[in-house]
């Protein structure tokens, strides 16, 4: 896998290939509102990393008619340099501080943090799916990425705008 450019070195020091990665956050346990805020401002901390936008929180029941709490959900916009492994690494770090535990897949959660979109690249690891799979069809990561980035071409799916049209939002409510 890779970015497609490797990062070069300018005059030595400087990092280049700056990417426009986007970040699903969601939770249904604990505090979601301060877990989400949480996570932004550690978003914005991480290294040759730049938080350029978020959209508003949202709020619906949980996909699939599981008996768990209500979600929060937003999507994050990032500037990195970081590559997608080392992109990944970080969020799994974030979400292990904010208590997660892995257990069930869809278990409920304090906070899951999806890499959904890097650059205009598609990965298709074990560990490692971006476009995230099931990102296209979920009005939780759709309507609130169509916020802050309109006329996003989502890698291998298409305008963000064709994919919402059927997308319904029933039950989504921005919060
Ligand atoms: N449902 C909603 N509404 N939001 C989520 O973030 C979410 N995440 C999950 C599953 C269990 C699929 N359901 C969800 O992982």
């Amino acid at each position: 896998m890779s970015k497609g450019l490797e990062n070069r070195t300018c005059s030595g020091t400087e990092k280049s290939d700056m990417v426009t990665a986007y970040i699903g956050l969601g939770s249904n346990l604990g505090t979601p509102v301060e877990q989400l805020n949480r996570a932004l401002a550690e978003l914005a901390l991480l290294p040759d990393t730049q938080l350029k936008r978020n959209s508003r929180f949202y709020q619906s029941p949980p996909m699939g008619g599981l008996d768990q709490p209500d979600y929060i959900n937003a999507v994050a916009e990032l500037e990195t340099s970081l590559n997608p492994e080392e992109l990944l690494a970080k969020l799994k770090a974030i979400e292990t501080a904010h208590g997660r535990i892995r257990g069930e897949r869809w278990g409920a959660r304090t906070l899951d943090l999806d890499l959904i979109v890097y650059g205009s690249i598609i990965i298709d690891m074990p560990d490692l799916k971006v476009p995230h799979p099931g990102m296209h069809e979920r009005a939780f990561v759709l309507y609130p990425l169509y916020e802050i980035a309109p006329h996003l071409d989502i890698p291998g799916r298409g305008c963000i705008t064709e994919l919402l049209e059927n997308c319904s939002s029933d039950g989504l409510i921005k919060i």
